[in-house]
């Protein structure tokens, strides 16, 4: 099958050069910026799901349905289908960049015909094998099958379960009988109360304050507890938002408009398998660029090269009640870790005479799992 048919299943996404290699990879479209990888899942994981041997009324055609039970996309670049036989059908591979959605399905026709989304064999009725192979020749699913009636199909209940039934009403491309549904939780990984390591520098620091390599904060002031924002206020507004008063170091002709923070934060491995969606909540008078494990993941109101007395570019009034914004970070879950990871800030105010400044930062998931009914 080729990569236009692919990209039609992965609502939301395109394919785009990303990373130092430049390779071809599915990403998050962003419009005018640089270009994001959409993480991937273990392409093992999908499920050879269905399958018709024989069809005779049906217009779906003898058919293999593929199952990604994953919450990521997984590539299909490279894998291949056989019939059990000896000799690999190289020319069934499935083509590059072939991508198929979290909790979704491929159908490959089993007619005896080669080419894109045809596995080049047909299914026997007698019984047979259905191996599928990753692009390295490693097995990742097989079935084993017995005699099989015209019109009728065989397949796992619910979608990738190993239980397998006959199917009287095929389904290709769409869901087993059985039923599963994929449930979702929030979870906030991040308070904005979290205990924090802030720094105003007084010249230039190594980049490893930003996170991912390790680094010693430990004599950056702590912000400790709740409410848990960093900043000053000479008139009114934020007093009630504010833990850490940085308002000597960056209050006064002079005196440095830029802001370091450190959060650390820890994630499960187990959390981290279901985190399908991250959200970074803030406040940010009056500009910010955010680092996730030393990786650049958002910059407001500051245009340039960050310096260690950078400014932002101009004066903004943060909300008290509600965050200033809940920004998407969905395209970075690849960047969590488990266990440790840091949150960086580097906070700027518009100006060191400025009556106010303040940052607070939050970050929430959403967890997706598939579950059978
Ligand atoms: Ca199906
Ligand atoms: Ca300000």
């Amino acid at each position: 099958m080729d990569s236009v048919e692919f990209g039609r299943q992965v609502a939301d996404l395109s394919i785009g050069r990303v990373g130092y290699e430049d390779a071809w990879h599915l990403t998050v479209p962003t419009l005018g910026q640089t270009n994001v990888a959409q993480p991937y899942g273990d392409p093992s994981v999908v499920k050879i799901n269905e399958w018709l041997a024989s069809a005779q009324a049906t217009s779906a055609g003898s058919f293999i349905e593929l199952y990604n039970p994953g919450v990521v996309p997984v590539d299909l670049g490279g894998m291949y289908l056989t019939d059990g036989a000896a000799a690999l059908p190289v020319d069934s591979r499935v083509q590059p960049l072939s991508f198929m959605a979290a909790n979704g399905y491929l159908v490959f026709q089993a007619d005896g015909s080669s080419g894109p989304g045809r596995v080049g064999f047909r299914l026997s009725t007698a019984g047979g094998t259905i191996r599928l192979f990753d692009a390295q020749s490693n097995e990742v699913d097989k079935v084993v099958y017995g005699v099989q009636t015209a019109d009728v199909s065989e397949g796992r209940t619910p979608d990738g379960a190993g239980e397998i039934e006959y199917f009287p009403v095929p389904t290709p491309g769409a869901a087993n009988p059985g039923g599963r549904t994929i449930v979702t939780t929030d979870l906030t990984l991040l308070e904005e109360r979290a205990d924090k390591r802030v720094l105003v520098p007084t010249g230039t620091i190594s980049d490893d304050w930003k996170g991912g390599k390790s680094f010693d904060d430990s004599a950056w002031m702590s912000c400790k507890g709740a409410p848990g924002g960093v900043g000053y206020e000479k008139g009114t507004g934020y007093q009630s938002l504010i833990t850490l008063d940085v308002g000597a170091q960056m209050y006064g002709s002079g005196k440095n408009n830029t802001c370091y923070i450190r959060v650390p934060f820890t994630v499960e491995a187990s959390t981290l398998a279901e985190i399908s969606g991250l959200t970074l909540k803030v406040r940010d008078d009056d500009g910010f660029v955010a680092y996730l494990n030393g990786k650049e993941v958002v910059q407001r109101n500051f245009t340039g090269t960050p310096a260690w007395n950078s400014h932002a570019d101009s004066a903004i009034e943060s909300n008290v009640q509600d965050v200033d914004e809940s920004i998407d970070l969905s395209a970075f879950t690849g960047d969590l870790k488990a266990g440790a990871n840091i949150l960086a800030i580097h906070g700027m105010n518009s100006g060191s005479t400025s009556s106010d400044f303040l940052i607070t930062v939050a970050l929430e998931a959403v967890l997706a799992k598939v579950q059978s009914q």
